[in-house]
């Protein structure tokens, strides 16, 4: 930042079962690019019960709970880490609400439009904050430790 380059953000992105297996694949990862994201890391895993549910945690008390995890665990996701100046706004913006039939008429152009289904199978994920995008970058990457966001005490203190 100190350096006149404009300060980047990274967040995590996440093509859920559904957009996996329905070839959404490559139509995102365009989008993406063409969005000026930069994609830093990107893997494919099946995700367990225990591990979504961990991902999910903050929603376990929700009545769509068990649904989401079995949604979830359905087939393997691709995640990815995506960077940009803004990159968090900016990446769920892109995807548009949670509700991807609603997206289709209020956000037409935005990804859950384009390959979501409902209020559930809406075939991405993104963080909703700069915390979440940490925990959730070294959730999936262990070598992103939090160290690399969050400011040391000797760095506040200068
Ligand atoms: P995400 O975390 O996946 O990016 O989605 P979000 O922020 O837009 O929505 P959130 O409230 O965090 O919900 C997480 C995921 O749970 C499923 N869901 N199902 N049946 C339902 O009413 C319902 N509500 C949410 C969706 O897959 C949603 O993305
Ligand atoms: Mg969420």
């Amino acid at each position: 930042s100190s350096e006149g380059s404009v300060e980047k953000e990274k967040t995590l992105a996440l093509i859920k079962p559904d957009g996996v297996s329905g070839n959404y694949t490559d139509g995102i990862k365009r989008v993406i690019l063409e969005s000026g994201f930069s994609i830093l890391r990107e893997t494919i895993v099946q995700l367990d019960e225990d591990k979504a549910a961990n991902f999910y945690a903050e929603h376990s008390s929700r009545t769509f709970f068990s649904s989401l995890i079995k949604y979830m665990t359905s087939g393997p996701v691709l995640v990815m880490v995506l960077e940009k100046e803004n990159a968090i706004a900016d990446w769920r913006g892109l995807i548009g609400p949670t509700d991807a039939r609603k997206a289709k008429i209020t956000h037409p152009h935005s990804i859950r439009a384009m390959c979501g289904l409902d209020s559930e199978k809406n075939c991405v994920h993104g963080s909703d904050s700069a915390l979440s995008a940490q925990r959730e970058m070294s959730f999936f990457f262990k070598e992103m430790s939090s160290d690399e966001v969050v400011p040391t005490h000797d760095e506040l203190s200068d």
